[in-house]
């Protein structure tokens, strides 16, 4: 289609603010049928218009996870896009992008920003979940300050601007002019493969991928990351195909819920849990930026995974050099810090949500990031890549030719072992779960000192984070409780929900003897889980006699 010289129409429609567009950890997340609603999507985008100016020469990123509403939701933003006189649209083919190849694609075009559609790891389908956020030119998600503007728009909308045009064809790669616009259907896949091979030893990858008695298996969970897996292990690295399982993505992911964790990767955990299976063992989530590491019969808690890509980074070429700094989540493990520690680097701890790393990457202060919920990243994008991960994994075992379990049992040998757990609390309701806020943050000030069994408080606050970059603060980022022996207690309302509330009760217990670094994990915690309870009475707030997920 080119419209290109004929005059199309701007409409300028009326419509009236919605009260409940505030941004969350990770952009806006709603139910589908909230999403439906007659001008609730179109109000959203126009809010992130109206922060750009001018941006008659500016590109704009576009695409989603595939879920139930992208492609609808795609056609609307490239009408109002052209509106808005964007000179150039880049959008994945068929509506796909996952949030890393956004990322990629914002920064190799020097695109003013990308909108990307997707609730992560929240089901999809016509009940499911739906979710809109936007990055930056940086490529990485929206800092607060435009977040809030946003937030601001929202709530004193009346018009939004749409082009009467009629559905583009996503299909199909191609290049067409509306308006003034350049609207090009990309491949999904390309600049994130490229990049990646930049990043890694693809040789080493490789050969380790075609060994016979290797085995490597990907659950892609039926999401965006299928076909960037294919791409990746099978077509440039060479692993069998059958080494990809559920890589189609679709739009209710199967009927599962694409959360790449024990409880909900339940084919890959069960061939990774038998004494033949294979040898590594991934899943990543709904848009591609979480990813779960697994060795034989065994599994690599996110904070742990950090900690080893930081230890053995020199090994994958682009970060032969070393590291600036590590930077990671508040609740997040200290394993990270140690090695951090031993390098004589700096260890940055920021507020939850991939958005702090972003100034201290652009200000090239860490090179490595991370978050205990299944997220890791580099300095190569701004957002978390799961994929990525994989590969770092892959380049590490291509090199040092040990198992899973033998890198992380030396690993804690030569650093200690955190023991890590986070129990959730999920959709329980909102007015008691903030009830039990508000009690634990009355007693914080009481608590240190205190003495509960073996452990005694050292302090207790409400974490508030001051950005070494741009001075910019960022207050009531959970509770935490830390002991005189670094063990920590922390909880938190999640930014990600879409019903009720969700309580998450983060437990730390670090372990310098390696007597105990084989013990079970919620065992070694026991103590510590009782004694959240006992200060901050979960069961009589929540109702619930146990956490619906534990990770
Ligand atoms: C959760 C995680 C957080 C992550 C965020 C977005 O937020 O805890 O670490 O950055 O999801 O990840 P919350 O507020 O629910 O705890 V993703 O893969 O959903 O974009
Ligand atoms: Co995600």
């Amino acid at each position: 289609m080119t419209n290109q010289g004929i005059a199309v129409t701007i409409h300028t429609i009326s419509t009236q603010a919605f009260t409940d567009q505030k941004p969350g950890t990770s952009g806006l997340r709603k139910r589908v049928p909230v999403f439906q609603q007659p001008h609730y999507l179109e109000n959203f985008v126009q809010a992130i218009f109206d922060t750009l100016g001018d941006v008659s020469r500016d590109t704009l990123v576009i695409g989603g996870d595939g879920r139930y509403y992208n492609r609808q939701a795609i056609q609307i933003i490239i009408k109002m896009a052209v509106a808005k006189g964007f000179q150039r649209l880049l959008i994945g083919q068929s509506g796909i992008l996952s949030t890393p190849a956004l990322s990629t694609l914002v920064r190799k075009h020097q695109a003013i920003g990308g909108i990307a559609l997707s609730a992560s790891h929240n089901p999809g389908g016509p009940d499911g979940d739906f979710g809109i956020k936007f990055n930056t030119a940086n490529g990485g998600p929206a800092p607060e300050s435009v977040t809030d503007a946003i937030y601001a728009n929202t709530k004193t909308l009346t018009r939004y601007q749409v082009a009467d045009l009629p559905d583009f064809n996503l299909d199909r790669l191609q290049t067409s002019h509306a308006h003034n616009t350049q609207v090009d259907i990309i491949d999904s896949v390309a600049d994130y493969g490229a990049l990646m091979g930049k990043i890694f030893d693809f040789d080493a990858i490789s050969s380790l991928l075609r060994r016979e008695d290797f085995g490597f298996l990907f659950d892609a969970m039926h999401a965006v990351t299928g076909p960037y897996a294919r791409t990746l292990f099978v077509d440039m690295l060479g692993a069998p195909a059958y080494s990809i399982i559920n890589g189609v993505p679709r739009e209710d992911f199967g009927g599962g819920h694409p959360d790449p964790n024990l409880a909900h990767a339940q084919e890959l955990v069960t061939r990774m849990f038998d004494p033949h299976g294979p040898d590594l063992g991934a899943a990543s989530d709904g848009d591609g930026d979480r990813n779960m590491i697994l060795g034989r019969e065994f599994f690599v808690t996110p904070s742990d995974s950090l900690a080893v890509l930081a230890a053995h980074a020199t090994l994958v070429p682009a970060y032969r050099d070393g590291l600036k700094g590590i930077a990671r989540s508040m609740p997040t493990s200290a394993a990270a810090d140690q090695v951090a520690r031993e390098l004589g680097i700096p260890l940055f701890e920021t507020p939850t949500g991939w958005k702090y790393f972003g100034n201290l990457l652009d200000a090239d202060k860490v090179t490595l990031c991370g978050e205990e919920s299944f997220g890791s990243g580099s300095n190569h994008i701004r957002e978390k890549d799961g994929l990525w991960a994989v590969l770092f994994w892959l380049n590490i075992l291509a090199v040092k030719q040990q198992s899973v379990h033998t890198i992380m049992t030396e690993h804690w040998r030569r650093y200690g072992r955190n023991f890590y757990t986070r129990h959730d609390y999920e959709e329980v309701d909102a007015a008691n779960a903030g009830a039990l806020m508000s009690a634990l943050t009355q007693q914080l000030p009481e608590l240190a000192g205190k003495k509960f069994g073996a452990f005694t408080v050292d302090f207790a606050d409400e974490f508030s984070y001051l950005d070494p970059v741009d001075q910019s603060v960022a207050r009531n980022q959970g509770l935490r409780i830390l002991f005189t022996d670094g063990s920590r207690i922390v909880l938190r309302l999640s930014g990600t929900g879409t019903a009720g509330a969700t309580l998450r009760v983060y437990i730390e217990n670090y372990v310098r003897d390696p007597q105990r670094h084989g013990e079970d994990t919620q065992k070694a915690l026991t103590a510590l889980i009782g004694l959240a309870e006992n200060v901050a009475r979960i069961r009589h707030y929540t109702g619930r006699e146990r956490p619906s997920v534990i990770t």
